[in-house]
């Protein structure tokens, strides 16, 4: 048994099975983004939420034995589950258990770079088991045939747990605060440009398209949530103003919500966008959902009514065939205009550069 090797379950109540399984494959993708090891999986249909163990206990012990019988010493679950589930999951088990949003909070905080996302994480970070201490220490309470000493002790944990959190957000929310000051500042001295803000799901090539419509040097990879932190760079046109243009986090299916807060500095440049670009993987087969998903982001966020470009991106990887159809996506929620591009090669990159000049301010 590995620790890093682990197992996946998709548990499904209302939505199709192709839906939960294009989901447990994405979070095996987030899995390895976190340096884990997904060696197999399943889909549980389940009728009912459990509140012990989110699933029955028939199908509990089964998943528990498969993870086992893969050597596995992580069991992941796509959803999330609540702090009681994931105590009992872990103790039935006899290893760890994680969630959804546990697996993205370890990307982001391996990913984070500059002091701001540091930060953020921090925060997410600390939010996160703030709302997971009861579970955690319930174990203390009960040992020993629930002795009245053992429960103190556990509730004695958990109120030094929760100070020492309570501290420990209240230090990273100031410290954020500063810090997003500070670029709010920068910012402002930039603002007599538009601003154009990329946003898309992860890996669909945003950082790419920053990177081919301005000559910039973003990093970019074939990995889930490369950029945390976000970039603008000057789009120059041969005569007049430049436009500024920002690079995002990515987006996923369920963000958990303590991120998109922590983030919320960061998702600024969404909402004070003179424009956005929404960037999709047009070879994904996942293509609708992400957009769908985008939107509801978009929509979260507050930005639902800010012009938007819809761009196709990665079109080189299509056939001819496909490329034709790439466009025929039910395009809901009415962009400005929709372009089928390459970042990689270069192809419709000039025409979508002319088209974001009717977003630029008069000098
Ligand atoms: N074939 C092809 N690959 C591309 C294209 N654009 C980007 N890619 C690849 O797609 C992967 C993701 O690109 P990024 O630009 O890092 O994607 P991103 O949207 O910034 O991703 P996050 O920062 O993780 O949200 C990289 O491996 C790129 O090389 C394209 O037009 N064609
Ligand atoms: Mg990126």
């Amino acid at each position: 048994m590995r620790a890093n090797r682990c197992y996946l379950v998709g548990p499904f109540l209302s939505e199709t099975r192709a839906t939960a399984r294009a989901s447990l494959q994405e979070l095996g993708g987030l899995c390895e983004a976190a340096g884990l090891e997904p060696v197999a999986g399943e889909l549980v249909r389940t009728r009912t939420v459990n509140p012990a163990l989110y699933l029955g206990t028939g199908q509990t012990d089964r998943i528990i034995s498969r993870a086992e019988e893969h050597g596995a010493g992580l069991i992941v679950f796509d959803t999330t589950l609540s702090p009681v589930h994931l105590r009992n999951w872990s103790r039935r088990a006899h290893c760890e258990v994680y969630d959804r949003h546990a697996v993205i909070l370890e990307i982001f905080s391996r990913r984070a770079r500059t002091r701001e996302a540091q930060l953020q994480v921090e925060l997410a970070r600390a939010r996160y088991t703030q709302s997971h201490l009861v579970g955690m220490w319930q174990h203390l309470s009960r040992q020993g045939g629930g002795s009245r000493l053992a429960r103190g002790e556990g509730e004695k944990q958990i109120e030094m747990d929760r100070r020492r959190l309570a501290q420990r957000v209240h230090r990273a929310t100031a410290d954020l605060k500063r810090v997003s000051r500070q670029r709010e500042l920068r910012r402002r001295s930039r603002d007599r440009y538009a601003r154009i803000t990329l946003v898309g799901y992860t890996n669909a090539g945003k950082s790419s398209l920053l990177n081919t419509l301005t000559g910039a040097d973003v990093h970019t990879a074939n990995q889930l949530f490369a950029s945390l932190d976000p970039t603008t760079r000057r789009l120059e046109y041969a005569e007049g103003p430049p436009l500024l243009i920002s690079d995002t986090v990515g987006f996923v299916r369920r963000l958990p919500p303590d991120l998109v807060d922590a983030f919320h500095s960061t998702l600024e440049e969404v909402v004070e966008a003179t424009a956005l670009i929404i960037v999709l993987d047009a070879a994904d087969p996942d293509v609708e959902r992400h957009y769908d998903t985008t939107r509801e982001i978009l929509g979260e966020l507050g930005a639902a009514e800010i012009p938007r470009v819809l761009v196709l991106n990665k079109i080189d990887e299509l056939t001819p065939d496909a490329r034709r159809t790439a466009g025929l996506i039910d395009i809901a929620g009415q962009p400005d205009a929709v372009f089928k591009v390459s970042a990689r090669t270069g192809e419709g990159i000039r025409q979508l550069r002319e088209f974001l000049l009717r977003y630029r301010q008069p000098d």
